[in-house]
């Protein structure tokens, strides 16, 4: 039988400043925390809770497209690539692709770096034939492969809609990111949630067990923490809606009342009903996000909806270039 096989490269992510990201945010007209923040420990558990609630979508009719679609994909995609994702998290998802894509290497990429040796080596264990090859690396500035990566046709996946709490000029940036990675003739195999009635997009943000909100609040809770702010948490409240001209689900904490608040030698003036902007999630429709690939130099192979237009899954690739 063979050997497991795992290597893992620290790629030094730059740290995070929450202190200064928080009180940049804070000094616009729209006060804003960016959306990075709410995965720490509490906020990662409060999460994986999100992605198991009825009326949380996304995550489940992705799995079960991977799952339906996984030879169709393989048909398509090609096998033996290197198998590249960023963002990589439990790496739940590329689970379902292996036996089909039968990846010549698997590089998941996070910037948690106990979160992906554990997810690493759980894969490496289960699947003993395939060469892994861990990164821990801010993918969202950096996507280079570790330097004992085999060569290889690249196919990178990524997966969640994540793309979609890109604003879409960024999301171009980053899937050109991805391009540049792939190289030429190199593949992407991309979820994205799609537009649909109000109701169900909102209930999926707003859900009746209270879990989206306690997800939202807990950003309070963390800066309370990391930054001894005295955020009152009484005094404030999850508020998730469809903005319908911008095309996505916004978060916002409201304050319920005017309110001061001390943070890092600072203090902010909130009044009554006004809002912390936490989170966008940009829906598209199917062409829409093919605009967007086209942008950043993706051209569209395939694209496979479930059978009630709730999500989307593409396959797209990089132009084949004759350099003489
Ligand atoms: C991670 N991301 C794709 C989720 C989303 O749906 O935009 C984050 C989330 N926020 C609230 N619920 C889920």
């Amino acid at each position: 039988m063979a050997e497991a096989s795992i290597t893992f490269h620290d790629l030094h992510p730059t740290a995070d400043d929450l202190a200064s990201d928080v009180l940049a945010g804070f000094s616009r007209p729209q006060k804003s925390i960016p959306p990075k923040y709410f995965y720490d420990a509490e906020g990662s558990r409060l999460f994986d809770a999100i992605t198991e609630l009825p009326e949380y979508y996304p995550t489940r009719t992705e799995m079960a497209m991977l799952r339906k679609y996984a030879d169709e994909i393989a048909q398509k995609a090609g096998t033996g690539h290197l198998l590249v994702e960023p963002g990589s998290g439990s790496c739940g998802k590329a689970r379902i692709l292996f036996e089909g894509l039968q990846p010549c290497a698997y590089i998941p990429m996070d910037i948690s770096g106990d979160h992906l040796r554990v997810a690493a080596e759980a894969v490496a264990a289960d699947y003993p034939w395939l060469e892994v090859h861990a990164a821990c690396t801010d993918f969202t500035r950096l996507m280079t492969l570790p330097p004992s990566s085999p060569e290889g046709r690249r196919l990178a996946f990524f997966p969640g809609s994540s793309i979609g709490n890109f604003d879409p000029d960024r999301a171009v940036g980053f899937l050109r990111m991805i391009a540049e990675m792939v190289g030429p003739g190199g593949q992407l195999l991309i979820g994205v949630d799609l537009k649909k009635e109000r109701r169900i997009l909102e209930a999926a943000y707003n859900d009746a067990q209270g879990v989206t909100a306690a997800f939202n609040l807990n950003l309070l809770t963390r800066i309370n923490r990391e930054l001894g702010a005295d955020f009152d948490l009484a005094q404030w409240r999850h508020r998730a809606f469809y903005n319908q001209a911008e095309g996505r689900i916004e978060m916002h904490l409201v304050s319920r009342v005017d309110q001061l608040v001390r943070l890092a030698g600072h203090t902010f003036a909130f009044a009554e009903g006004e809002t912390i902007h936490t989170e966008n999630s940009y829906k598209y429709s199917v062409e829409e996000f093919r605009d967007v690939a086209a942008r950043a130099g993706f051209t569209t192979d395939t694209v496979w909806t479930d059978d009630d237009n709730l999500f989307s899954l593409h396959l797209l690739q990089t132009e084949v270039t004759n350099e003489e």
